[in-house]
């Protein structure tokens, strides 16, 4: 519990050179690595959000955790993803644009592709046309879409309409997920399907092709 705390708060402080060590020691001691992400490094970047809406932390200080946070899911990544043998599916998988918010996103492809999946990351601030194109370009049956910022929710519609506009919409299978998102929102849009969390979008990824 100490190193927990300890790895909690060296993303809140932004230790990007501490992270990657105090993940590696906690895994030694036996911790397992979905503990280490959601009571450790998750329950920081909370903090983090917290302490920004009570103007506490800046933009900076934003930056620096999440790059503490990423240099310890390096740590993480190959624990939390088995190789497998058979694809489950292809995912093109990105955050919509106007929004660079990407830490829940790399999350939610590295959990798919630990479930099999052949994932597609377009990045971040990613437009609706290179959406369509790399639907085109990848055969894939799945779109996923993340969004962090009630600003960038409408960029999640842009992307779906262009998707129909090109005819493709009855191609793929659209999910939508990220802090600001509802279930009601994603049936406003005509998403397939909504998840809170990257362990339930594998979950919906899985029973969307199924
Ligand atoms: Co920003 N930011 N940020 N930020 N940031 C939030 C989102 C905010 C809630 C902070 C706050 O006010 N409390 C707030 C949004 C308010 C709102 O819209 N309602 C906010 C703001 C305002 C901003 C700026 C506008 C600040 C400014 O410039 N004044 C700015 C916008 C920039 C832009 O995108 N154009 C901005 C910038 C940034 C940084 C660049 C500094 C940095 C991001 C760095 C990066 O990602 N590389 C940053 C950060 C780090 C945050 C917080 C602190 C942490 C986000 C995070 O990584 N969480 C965040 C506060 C918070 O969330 N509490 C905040 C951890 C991550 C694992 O969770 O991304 O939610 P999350 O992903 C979850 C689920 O949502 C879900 O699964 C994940 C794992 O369970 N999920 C999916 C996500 N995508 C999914 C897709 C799916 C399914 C599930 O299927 C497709």
């Amino acid at each position: 519990a100490d190193l927990l705390n300890e790895i909690k708060e060296a993303v809140i402080d932004g230790l990007q050179k501490v992270v990657p060590g105090k993940v590696q020691a906690a895994l030694d001691a036996g911790i397992d690595p979905e503990t280490i992400l959601n009571e450790a490094m998750i329950k920081g970047m909370s903090e983090v959000g917290q302490l920004f809406e009570d103007g506490e932390f800046f933009v900076p200080e934003m930056l620096v955790a999440a790059r503490a946070m990423a240099s310890g899911m390096e740590i993480l990544k190959p624990r939390l993803i088995q190789a497998d043998v058979k694809s489950a599916g292809k995912v093109i998988i990105g955050t919509v644009q106007g929004d660079l918010h990407d830490i829940g996103k790399n999350l939610v492809g590295m959990m798919l592709e630990g479930a099999a999946f052949e994932v597609v990351d377009l990045g971040a601030d990613v437009s609706p046309e290179k959406f369509v194109e790399a639907v085109k370009e990848n055969g894939a049956q799945i779109v996923a879409l993340s969004a962090l910022l009630t600003t960038t929710m409408p960029s999640m519609k842009a992307t779906i309409e262009a998707l129909e506009t090109a005819g493709l919409r009855d191609k793929v299978k659209v999910m939508v997920g990220g802090a600001p998102l509802s279930d009601q929102y994603a049936k406003e849009i005509h998403a397939d399907g909504y998840s809170p969390d990257a362990n339930r979008a594998v979950a919906l990824a899985k029973s969307l092709i199924a």
